[in-house]
């Protein structure tokens, strides 16, 4: 394998939304979900119904994640053989509890990622030192994004029926122009500071593959060029949300360099990002009714000094 061009190199000459909102912003493009943003969100509610996009915590099936990162393991505390024992705890009246905890990688499961997550050349969203993510994030954590919440517009861009295949295979690349194409097919208009939803269904090959899928890890999705991150930049995508575990292509096929949209996007332009949603069900009535946008509401846990948080988004259409 050839070496990867450095991020430095690559993204030299790439936009950057630093300062834009001050020199202590730590929720970037999500400053463009004004009070405005909300109500015309609110407005693509036609029906009542509601879609939650969190996966499944602890499912029996398996928990996708990032290589290296193991899935949520959660254990009872308290439970009715808790009572049998002698040195049970009593409470008066009889009172009987169950409790449990979870130990668990905060981006492992359905997230918001903190702005600060990533970065390159010692400098994170904003132009904060690196060294401020040492023992717990000073500088934009997922804290300030879990206080604002992130209420919007949403639209669904289906790729997978739009390339007409029930999941998306690994390495398979899409741009900008094939978002348009998409939402064309569809019959809907992305319009500026929309909520950018996408699906893949890549992670049906989880639950088909097993630890395979794993083989020769490069999830399919959005691939850098200097005109697509220019193209969020005039769009002011404030948040970028998928199905996949890390919302692009792992590798870029193009420099060779690993996760280039996470710096493109999330580092310099501050737009958020959200991964491993369920898209299923919402994906599912879009198309029956060809509605493809929506209310999007989502409250990440607000964990102080985190790099990301466990969200369910909830999609109302
Ligand atoms: C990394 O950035 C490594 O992972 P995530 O997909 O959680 O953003």
């Amino acid at each position: 394998m050839t070496e990867a061009l450095d991020l430095t190199a690559l993204l030299a000459d790439a936009p950057k939304n630093w300062g834009k909102w001050g020199p202590d912003d730590e929720v970037g493009a999500l400053n463009y979900l004004s009070a405005e943003e909300v109500l015309r969100g609110a407005a693509h509610i036609k029906t009542g119904e509601v879609h939650t996009l969190q996966r499944l915590i602890g499912d029996p099936q398996g928990d996708p994640v990032w290589p290296g990162r193991s899935p949520a393991e959660r254990e009872m505390v308290m439970d009715e053989a808790t009572w049998d024992s002698d040195d049970a705890p009593q409470f008066p009246g009889g009172l009987h509890y169950a409790d449990d905890k979870i130990e668990a990688f905060l981006q492992g499961s359905t997230q918001y990622d903190a702005l600060g997550h990533v970065w390159y050349d010692g400098k994170l969203w904003n132009g904060y030192d690196a060294r401020t993510t040492i023992g717990g994030m000073d500088k934009a954590s997922v804290e300030p994004i879990a206080q604002r919440g992130v209420v919007g517009t949403g639209v669904l861009l289906d790729m997978a029926r739009h390339f007409g295949v029930e999941a998306m295979e690994a390495n398979h690349t899409f741009d900008h122009t094939d978002l348009l194409s998409c939402a064309e097919r569809q019959g809907v208009t992305i319009s500026k500071r929309d909520i950018l939803v996408i699906r893949t269904n890549h992670l049906q090959l989880f639950f088909e593959q097993g630890d395979d899928f794993y083989t020769d890890f490069c999830e399919p999705g959005l691939t850098y060029s200097p005109e697509l991150v220019q193209w969020f930049a005039d769009m002011e995508i404030p948040n970028l949300v998928t199905d996949t575990i890390a919302n692009e292509v792992t590798t870029d096929p193009d420099s060779g360099a690993a996760l280039v949209l996470h710096n493109a996007l999330m580092r310099n332009l501050g737009v958020a990002f959200t991964e491993i949603c369920d898209l299923e069900s919402l994906a599912e009535a879009c198309a029956q009714d060809r509605r493809y946008t929506f209310f999007y509401v989502a409250a990440p846990l607000k964990i102080h000094r985190a790099t990301g948080s466990p969200v369910n988004p909830v999609a109302l259409r």
